[in-house]
């Protein structure tokens, strides 16, 4: 039974086990800022022994009837959702973020990620394309061993979010969670003993990036690689895997714009941009992080969302009060400050936070920073080019709607924007010009799990979500069946 573990493990072939070596990492809860746990380092030879155990088990599994691999994805659901307040406990302590949050979006969007899946092993088809004299059959099947690469800002929801397509469309897994967040992977492990999963269809290794995760990207048993992380590390697995032929796809970072235009109804649009700007500390992919406003409503809307932000309570997150918990890592309070100062250094205005802030009692020693606006830079400033993945919103003025795009579209990333406007043409035409995945209008984080999610630019390829994944994890092949056998030399 999954509940309050002490130590993460691996789970390989079926069983919950350490690193071969037994050696360890540390893991930190970085609202203590103190070591509370040990997850295995793995090495290449468990790597090894995983993609062996997942090879082994792909004929069964990719062959067995889609209802059956449907009815696991359930049972794992059924597990993950029994376990919710265990789950969110464990990923509170693990990343740092509110205790809400966990229970609120982490553990239940992994939960309806695994069923939304098992409906979709049942949906999806193959294609067949008709015409006169012959007859295609469009064939997606499975690719075999699969390897998953998942971050530490949402642990078990992104993890659920590749694992749950690439298990539905017949393959077998092989995961590296991030080194940093664990634990509710290696529960994951343990739900999958619970209900005695076939052997070797899922298996969870863990271990740092540049080793264990290295060792997945160059294992050759590796059919494709999903990742979601950083842009610099996508692009170090993508040069890996030149030549190799492995099917690849990366979600990386953003730099999105939220644009708030003049006719927006700003009772519902501060509290929805503040939400996108500071959800989870900012450490969300999809976070809007530079905040467009049309100069003619800037004072007022500065007013009202500097107040908005303040109001934000931070404090420990296992409160179920706290909105703002801690950042990840110490390394990466570091990343986040040294932005802010480098905004300071380019003579911004910081109209609020601008600090690490220290939480008094058990939280003390713990990495907060307070959630932090920032205005005055110009919209090329690094501060403004660059992820910085913390509680950190620019607010950038713009005159009109070809300003706003030529801003918007002014970064090297382009994973998702948030349009503010009661004009719906306007919102078209915008959305049309943007450079993004995900655009969404009067509203942010609305979630359907049919649609396409990914970037553009160096925020990604491959698109995850609903047909999009299951396509990723297949391959296409076709059969052409001649219907007019005489005539088969004319072609
Ligand atoms: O993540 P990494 P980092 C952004 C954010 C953050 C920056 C760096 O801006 O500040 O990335 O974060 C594994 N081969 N995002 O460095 O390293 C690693 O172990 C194979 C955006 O902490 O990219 C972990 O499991 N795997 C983001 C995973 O990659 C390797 C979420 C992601 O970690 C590897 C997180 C290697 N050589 C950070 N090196 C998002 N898009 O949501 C590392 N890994």
């Amino acid at each position: 039974m999954a509940s309050d573990k002490n130590t993460a493990t691996n789970f390989i072939n079926g069983k919950t086990c350490q690193a071969k070596g037994n050696t360890t990492l540390p893991v930190f809860n970085p609202a203590t800022g103190k070591v509370y746990s040990v997850a295995p380092d793995s090495s290449a030879s468990d790597i090894d022994a995983a993609v062996r155990a997942a090879q082994k088990a792909f004929p069964a599994w990719s062959r067995c009837p889609a209802e059956e691999r449907a009815m696991w994805l359930q049972r794992i659901a059924d597990a993950i959702g029994k376990q919710c307040a265990a789950l969110a406990k464990a990923e509170c302590v693990d990343t740092g973020k509110p205790i809400s949050l966990a229970r609120s979006v982490d553990i239940p969007r992994a939960e309806s990620n695994f069923r939304f899946f098992a409906a979709a092993a049942t949906q999806f088809s193959s294609e067949s394309h008709n015409s006169s004299d012959a007859l295609n059959i469009t064939l997606r099947q499975p690719l075999g061993v699969v390897g998953c690469i998942s971050p530490w800002n949402l642990p078990l929801y992104l993890l659920s979010w590749k694992v749950a397509p690439a298990l539905a469309a017949g393959n077998t897994v092989v995961v590296k969670p991030s080194e940093i967040t664990p634990m509710t992977a290696s529960m994951l492990g343990d739900i999958c003993a619970d209900i005695d999963l076939p052997r070797g269809v899922l298996n969870i290794v863990h271990g740092s990036g540049s080793t264990t995760g290295q060792a997945l990207v160059e294992h050759p048993g590796l059919k494709a690689v999903s990742f979601t992380g950083g842009t610099l590390t996508g692009t170090h697995i993508a040069k890996s895997l030149a030549g190799s032929f492995t099917k690849l796809a990366l979600e990386m970072g953003g730099k999105n714009p939220s644009i708030v235009f003049a006719d927006a109804d700003l009772h519902s649009a501060v509290p929805e941009v503040v939400r996108a700007a500071f959800s989870n500390q900012g450490q969300i992919c999809l976070c809007g992080s530079r905040v467009l406003v049309q100069a003619t409503i800037y004072e007022a809307f500065r007013k009202q969302f500097v107040q908005e932000v303040q109001a934000l309570r931070q404090g420990d997150p296992m409160n179920s009060k706290t909105q703002q918990g801690a950042v990840s890592s110490q390394a990466h309070m570091g990343k986040v400050l040294s932005a802010i100062r480098a905004a300071r250094h380019s003579k911004a205005s910081i109209l609020c936070g601008g600090e690490q802030v220290i939480v008094p009692g058990r939280c003390k020693d713990g990495w907060f920073i307070a959630p932090t606006v920032i205005e005055g830079l110009s919209p090329e400033d690094p501060v403004n080019q660059h992820e910085i993945f913390g509680p950190v919103a620019t607010l950038i003025p713009f005159q009109n709607e070809h300003d706003a795009i030529r801003i918007a579209n002014g970064v090297k990333y382009g994973l998702a924007a948030s349009l503010w406007s009661r004009d719906v043409d306007r919102c078209l035409r915008v959305a049309e010009g943007l450079e993004a995945g995900i655009i969404w209008v009067n509203c942010w984080m609305k979630r359907d799990l049919r649609t396409p999610f990914g970037g553009v630019k160096a925020s990604g390829m491959g698109r995850e979500g609903g047909v999009e994944a299951m396509r990723f994890f297949t391959q296409a092949r076709n059969v052409c069946l001649n219907l007019r056998p005489e005539s088969s030399q004319d072609k």
